[in-house]
């Protein structure tokens, strides 16, 4: 069955601080996940970006794993501060960084590889948050990243293909609310000393959506029209259910989570503002867009980046909202009431496959935005013990296999039958990497990365199948 279209785009995606290592070669400065990893306690397996895949000494090796897969596209991030090592628009700007990611973007290409690049996935310059409270500051941070993304589209202009930032919902509320993603910082004094739950992460997510309306605004105005590309951003989301679908308010908390996590970003940027649902919980803790602020996020999407991963039941809270909740007073759970499981266990407690669920979402999406053309920038599995599996079964992952058929799949029926207008699709992860908070005992990658010996990447199982498994489905021109 051909279901998607011809022009169709796939292929792999990580991050910076999650793949290339090499945190001092070629005048690299700090990141705040430098700074994070550092605090004992925060990384369960005690470890940091350090070595990670080693990619930036690696970047032929990776270009040509690549290729062997069959990947049409790379989506990677920049790590800001190998551009600009403290990060702000009055400082220094390092050739050496500019040179790195010009070449990578040029060996890409001579290879048939489409560059999709991150401006930034969550490595802020440490000296930025050190300087004016990073994400916190609301003039100076949208402004020094307006002059980063300024720097990389002057300096990469082979990119057609742009993305602002990634999931600003886990910058906001897993490094402001819950303190688990730097800098850290939460109402939870067991974990830190600093940080407001109630208040900073409502304040970061506006920064960021200001940041990112300041970015485009400065490639619509200056660049489009030469490099010809689009720009957009990312957004994190995971589909619900209700736990009692006799219940209408579990539908109603169903629909709350979406607009919680999905709508708190998605709403401003296609419709101008914060979802009614966000304001009537949060009142005067969410900030409100000023008529310049509006201006710069209404309409400041080319594409909807989307990423997906997982579904959960959700079920309605009952009482009052706790100052510290960001979800929306609502439950998430694994089973519903009548006791029928949303997916398997992986390593990831917050992971659990349900492709059904992927179809919806991208339904969901597109009736609450008009019919964005939608990438799904992000889309993957971890599997439960593979850290501890001996090599021969760990390359057989039946489990990431079979998520990457059956959500592949999901995702074509939702492009022939609904109308969605789903354009590309990126699998993460090209390597097993630095999985952030959980280290490296987690692994998302379709191909493993023996961290005992030199960083040797073994394509697994489900990194054979996306070739033919998009050749089927995609229609021939
Ligand atoms: C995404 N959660 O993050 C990121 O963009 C990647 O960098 C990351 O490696 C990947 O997913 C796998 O985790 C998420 O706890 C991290 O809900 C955590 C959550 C969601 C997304």
């Amino acid at each position: 069955m051909a279901a998607l279209p011809s022009d169709f785009v796939w292929g792999f995606a990580t991050a910076s601080y999650q793949v290339e290592g090499a945190i001092d070669k070629d005048g690299r400065g700090p990141s705040v996940w430098d700074t994070f990893c550092k605090i004992p306690g925060k990384i369960a397996d005690g470890s940091s970006g350090e070595t990670a895949c080693d990619s930036y000494n690696r970047t032929a090796e990776d270009i040509a794993l690549l290729k062997s897969l069959g990947s049409q596209a790379y989506r990677f991030s920049l790590s800001w501060t190998r551009i600009i090592p403290k990060g702000g628009r009055n400082d220094p700007i390092n050739q050496a960084g500019i040179d790195h990611y010009s070449k990578f973007c040029d060996d890409l290409l001579a290879a048939g590889i489409t560059p999709f690049i991150t401006l930034s996935h969550w490595d802020v310059p440490d000296e930025l948050d050190k300087r004016y409270g990073g994400l916190l500051n609301r003039t100076e941070f949208p402004l020094d990243f307006e002059n980063f993304a300024r720097v990389c589209f002057k300096s990469f202009p082979q990119c057609k293909n742009w993305i602002t930032f990634n999931e600003p919902w886990c910058s906001s509320i897993l490094g402001y609310s819950v303190g688990q993603f730097a800098p850290g910082r939460t109402s939870n004094r067991d974990k830190s000393p600093v940080g407001d739950s109630t208040t900073e992460p409502w304040i970061v997510g506006h920064n960021l959506l200001v940041a990112h309306g300041r970015a485009v605004k400065v490639y619509r105005d200056e660049f489009k029209a030469t490099n010809g590309g689009e720009i957009g951003i990312v957004l994190n989301g995971d589909a619900t259910f209700p736990w009692d679908s006799s219940d209408p308010r579990d539908r109603e908390a169903a629909e709350r989570k979406l607009e919680f996590t999905i709508g708190w970003f998605g709403d401003a940027i296609y419709h101008g503002d914060y979802p009614a649902s966000m304001r009537k919980q949060l009142g005067d803790r969410l900030p409100t867009f000023t008529p310049e602020e509006k201006a710069l996020v209404h309409g400041s999407n080319d594409f909807y980046g989307m990423n997906h991963y997982t579904a959960d039941y959700v079920r309605h809270k009952d009482g009052e909202p706790a100052p510290e909740d960001f979800a929306g007073h609502l439950e998430t759970h694994p089973y519903n009431k009548n006791g029928d499981c949303i997916g398997p266990e992986t390593q990831c407690k917050w992971l659990r496959p349900c492709a059904p669920a992927f179809r919806d979402l991208l339904k969901w999406l597109s009736k609450r935005y008009n019919y964005p053309k939608i990438y799904v920038t992000e889309s993957g599995t971890s599997i439960k013990g593979e850290n501890d599996m001996p090599l021969e079964k760990l390359l057989e992952d039946d489990l990431r296999y079979q998520y990457y058929d059956d959500y592949v799949k999901a995702m074509a029926t939702a492009s022939a039958l609904d109308g969605v207008n789903v354009r590309a699709y990126f699998a993460w992860s090209l390597l097993d990497n630095f999985e952030w908070a959980d280290g490296y005992e987690t692994r998302f990658g379709v191909c493993y990365v023996d961290y005992k010996n030199n960083q040797k990447r073994y394509p697994k199982k489900s990194a054979k199948h996306l070739k033919p498994l998009f050749d089927s489905l995609i229609k021939k021109a």
